[in-house]
């Protein structure tokens, strides 16, 4: 099966607790398995600075769904965890993107995967490092030790024992 990569962030309400509160849900969906989890990390905003540090992390599943029907399920997350959609780029309660679909790209009305912005986005990057080797290839951008010695680190933390 496909390895899938899926980015959790929050910035509201017990971000932490947002992202334990979507892994919980994950794991009640008999449509996918969590095969891993990277450590928490806290990260400066990337877009308005008026707005609170973010917790990022990003997991590995395996699932029988379809991109599509795995976006419907994590939106169905996200909307019971009161996600609002408000100002672009603004703070959120909870963001669970496709980062990586196996080696599909996916580039649909709904869906752009690999995720636009993996490149340039510490907060994804260095907990994707958590769980893949240094010669995994993402689509497209190719291998993840090029793409992290071009992005700093700056305002990026990772969280111990969370
Ligand atoms: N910034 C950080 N650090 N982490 C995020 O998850 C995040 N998500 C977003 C925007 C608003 C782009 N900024 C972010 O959607």
């Amino acid at each position: 099966m496909d390895k899938v990569f899926i980015g959790l962030g929050s910035n509201l309400d017990s971000p932490v607790s947002q992202l334990k509160n979507a892994i919980e849900s994950l794991k009640q969906l008999e449509t996918l398995t969590i095969q891993n989890v990277s450590s928490f990390y806290s990260s400066s905003p990337m877009g308005p600075q008026d707005q609170p540090d973010y917790i990022n992390a990003v997991i590995e599943i395996s699932s029988v769904l379809t991109a599509e029907q795995l976006l419907d399920e994590l939106q169905n997350i996200e909307n019971e965890q009161g996600r609002v959609r408000k100002q672009r780029w603004g703070a959120r309660t909870l963001d669970l993107d496709i980062l990586l679909y196996g080696n599909d790209v996916i580039d649909s009305e709904r869906l752009s995967v690999p995720h636009s912005g993996i490149s340039e986005r510490n907060f994804v990057l260095y907990p994707l490092r958590d769980l893949v080797d240094s010669n995994f290839i993402i689509p497209n951008l190719g291998k993840i030790s090029a793409l992290l010695a071009n992005c700093p680190m700056d305002g990026i933390k990772r969280l111990n024992d969370i």
